[in-house]
C-alpha cells in the first residue's frame, strides 16, 4: 500500500527534501496554529460565501471543480494573514530544493481558499504541470505544491487524493485504484507534493466541510496560472514584505518582467 510520508516541523530539511523526492508528496504535521487557521478563515469567509450559488450547485462532470466546492483566490489581497504561509520557511527551503535548480528564483503561482462541502464528488486526478506539455517526461521540476490544512483533512471529507510515486512515471500509465491515498491529517497540517504528482480534492461523504488554503510555486520564468498582477491592488502591493513582493512578481527574474514602477506605483 502506497503512503504519504508525515514529518514534524522540527525535522532536518534534506530528509523532507529526500521524502518529498520519493513519495512526490509529504505531510508536516503541526505547522501552524489554531489562532492563525482562524484568522485565514475568517478574512476568506466572505468572499467564499458570496460565491454564486448556481456556481456552486451546478455539478458538470467534465468541470475541473465538483459541485459543492467552493473556490477563492487572491490570497495575497484577500488574507493578510496568510502571508507568513506563503513565506514560510519550510516552503521556502522545498522551494530552493525542487524548484531552485531551474531558475534564478521561485515564485508563487496560484493562491486559493477550497472548501469541500458535505456531496461533493471527488476531483478527477491531475498534475499541477499538465498546463505545461511541452517537456517529454520525466522533466525537471517545474512546480511545488502546498495544501495548508485549516480544517482535519479526512478520507471521508474530501481530504485530497494523492498518487505517491506518479511524479516518477511515464505519461501513459493509469492508476490503479489501491494506488490511491487520502491525505489524512490534523488541522494544522499542510501537505506538499511536486508538480508531477496526480492529486485531486477527495469525496466529500461526511457532515462537515473540509476549508484547506492551497499555495502552489514555480519556477520564476514560467507563467503564473494565476496573474498576481491582477490580483493584487498597488496599495496592497505596497505593504508586502520585500520577500513576498519579490514572491508575487514585483522583482524581475534575470532579464525578464521588467517594468517602469512609476506606471503603476506601488502606495
Ligand atoms: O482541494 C484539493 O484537495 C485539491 C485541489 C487541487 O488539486 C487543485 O486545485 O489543483
Amino acid at each position: 500500500m502506497p503512503q504519504i510520508p508525515r514529518l514534524e516541523p522540527n525535522t532536518p530539511i534534506e530528509q523532507m527534501t529526500q521524502a518529498l523526492d520519493e513519495a512526490g508528496c509529504l505531510v508536516i504535521t503541526n505547522a501552524f496554529e489554531s489562532e492563525l487557521r482562524g484568522r485565514v478563515a475568517q478574512a476568506m469567509r466572505p468572499h467564499l460565501d458570496s460565491l454564486p450559488a448556481e456556481w456552486i450547485d451546478a455539478d458538470d462532470p467534465e468541470a475541473f471543480y465538483p459541485g459543492k466546492t467552493r473556490r477563492a483566490i487572491a490570497i495575497v489581497e484577500r488574507a493578510e494573514a496568510a502571508w507568513p504561509l506563503i513565506c514560510h520557511p519550510i516552503s521556502t527551503a522545498l522551494c530552493q530544493h525542487h524548484l531552485g535548480p531551474q531558475c534564478e528564483q521561485p515564485q508563487l503561482h496560484v493562491t486559493g481558499a477550497l472548501e469541500v462541502a458535505p456531496g461533493a464528488r471527488a476531483q478527477c486526478l491531475h498534475r499541477e504541470e499538465d498546463l505545461f506539455p511541452f517537456f517529454p517526461v520525466p522533466r525537471p521540476n517545474l512546480i511545488l505544491a502546498s495544501m495548508w490544512a485549516v480544517t482535519e483533512f479526512t478520507a471521508d471529507n474530501g481530504g485530497t487524493l494523492l498518487v505517491p510515486g506518479s511524479h516518477r512515471w511515464p505519461t501513459e500509465r493509469k492508476t490503479k485504484p489501491e494506488e490511491i491515498v487520502a491525505a489524512e491529517m490534523p488541522a494544522g497540517s499542510v501537505l506538499y507534493w511536486l508538480g508531477g504528482t496526480l492529486h485531486g480534492a477527495g469525496a466529500n461523504v461526511s457532515r462537515n466541510r473540509r476549508f484547506g488554503l492551497i499555495l502552489t510555486y514555480s519556477v520564476g520564468w514560467l507563467r503564473q496560472e494565476e496573474n498576481q498582477s491582477l490580483s493584487i491592488t498597488p496599495q496592497t502591493v505596497g505593504r508586502l514584505p520585500n520577500e513576498l513582493k519579490a514572491l508575487v512578481g514585483r522583482e524581475p527574474h534575470g532579464g525578464l518582467g521588467f517594468f517602469d514602477p512609476r506606471v503603476i506605483p506601488a502606495d
